[in-house]
């Protein structure tokens, strides 16, 4: 079998547009490199990249395999040979950047959170609207193929009316004093750390998956770690190294949330239940290949392009069954479906900057409810 008959058998054709698409990436941490290889796998260019520095622009530039380092955000931003900006920066610089590459004309994928104020999201959001440039936020779990099956379980009423909706999404990377990141300064990261950075993904699923939005909510947010140290930076942490959560939905579904940063051993464990009248399902980041049911009688694991499959989960199955998909696959997609959009061509469930907006209007509430420990309404 050709591997273009093998991607056409298993998923979406990855054929690149008729205009190659040129990618700068403004950030080229972790997150930058995932792009990176998405835009690559997208069938787009990457062009330019910009780091901290100009000299690290370039060794980032010959490192990635991008023509050219630019010198600042604002050199990449307004080159001719950009048509997507993607924002892989620390928080602080997401909104101003995302704000300029909108003015310049180009379309923008931006790294969540949009923006580390409300009045910036909303701005953002109508900025992208009016300019009709295609904006995206990478909440990248909803391109596991098993996630949009669970979605189409929920959509077709085989679970029955939802009931309850919980989890956790759990991290370790924080849990030691000498663990440090810019992340923990809201100067750079903004009020909220785990739930903004984390909490927000788990939030976006599971609205994305069920339909449901969640309409009030209460938080304690925990800061474990109080003085973190390591190398030349050290001092006092501003921001939350966990939260718990207990929400309503506006479909009269009840849940809760438990996000940490500080949990040992736990790598990147996002894990949903949606327990509904007929079936429950959960999900696991971890090992995103399949999907628990269970029912009052059985219980059984959907394993991705084992049987048969949503259109829209088989779209997202793109390798055979029992060769793993990940991460990384979720980021191409995502960059693949911001590519066909910019084209014209609408893809399911493409997070945009009103999603991030979303988020921006969560972590509100969350803080808010933390200082004032009462239920705090949120606007579906
Ligand atoms: C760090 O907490 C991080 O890289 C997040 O910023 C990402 O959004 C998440 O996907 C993995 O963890």
């Amino acid at each position: 079998m050709t591997s273009q008959t093998a991607q056409q058998t298993f998923g979406v054709s990855r054929t690149a547009p008729a205009t190659r698409l040129r990618s700068g990436i403004v950030g080229v941490g972790f997150i930058g490199e995932v792009h990176a290889r998405a835009v690559r796998a997208a069938g787009g260019t990457l062009t330019v990249v910009t780091d901290s520095t100009p000299e690290r622009s370039a060794a980032s530039a010959a490192r990635l395999g991008a023509a050219w380092g630019a010198p600042d955000a604002e050199a990449l931003i307004t080159s001719d040979d950009v048509d997507v900006v993607h924002i892989c920066t620390p928080n602080y610089l997401h909104a101003p950047i995302a704000r300029a590459a909108l003015r310049a004309g180009k379309h923008v994928i931006c790294e969540k959170p949009l923006a580390t104020s409300l009045s910036d999201a909303g701005e953002l959001v109508a900025a992208a609207a009016a300019a009709r440039l295609v904006a995206a936020v990478p909440f990248v779990y909803r391109y596991y193929s098993t996630v949009r099956e669970a979605r189409a379980r929920v959509h077709s009423g085989e679970s029955g009316p939802l009931r309850l909706i919980h989890g956790s999404y759990l991290q370790d990377w924080l849990s030691r004093t000498d663990d440090h990141n810019w992340r923990v300064d809201p100067a750079f990261g903004g009020a909220s750390r785990a739930f903004a950075d984390i909490g927000v993904h788990w939030c976006d699923l599971v609205e994305f998956v069920t339909g449901h939005r969640i309409v009030a909510v209460i938080a304690r947010l925990m800061t474990a770690v109080p003085e973190r140290s390591s190398g030349s930076r050290q001092g006092t942490v501003g921001t939350e190294d966990a939260a718990t959560l207990m929400f309503e939905t506006d479909r009269g579904a009840v849940g809760s949330l438990v996000v940490s940063q500080v949990s040992p051993g736990r790598k990147n464990r996002l894990w949903f239940s949606l327990d509904g009248a007929a079936t429950s399902m959960a999900f696991d980041q971890e090992a995103p290949e399949s999907l628990w049911i269970g029912s009052r009688d059985s219980a059984s694991l959907i394993t991705r392009g084992a049987g048969s499959m949503s259109a829209d989960a088989a779209r997202l199955s793109v390798l055979p069954a029992g060769h793993p998909q990940g991460y990384q696959d979720c980021f191409n997609a995502l960059v693949s479906d911001v590519y066909a959009a910019a084209a014209g061509e609408a893809r399911e469930g493409l997070p945009t900057f009103a999603d991030g907006l979303r988020a921006t209007q969560l972590t509100e509430a969350v803080l808010s409810s933390d200082a004032d420990g009462t239920w705090v309404k949120v606007a579906p």
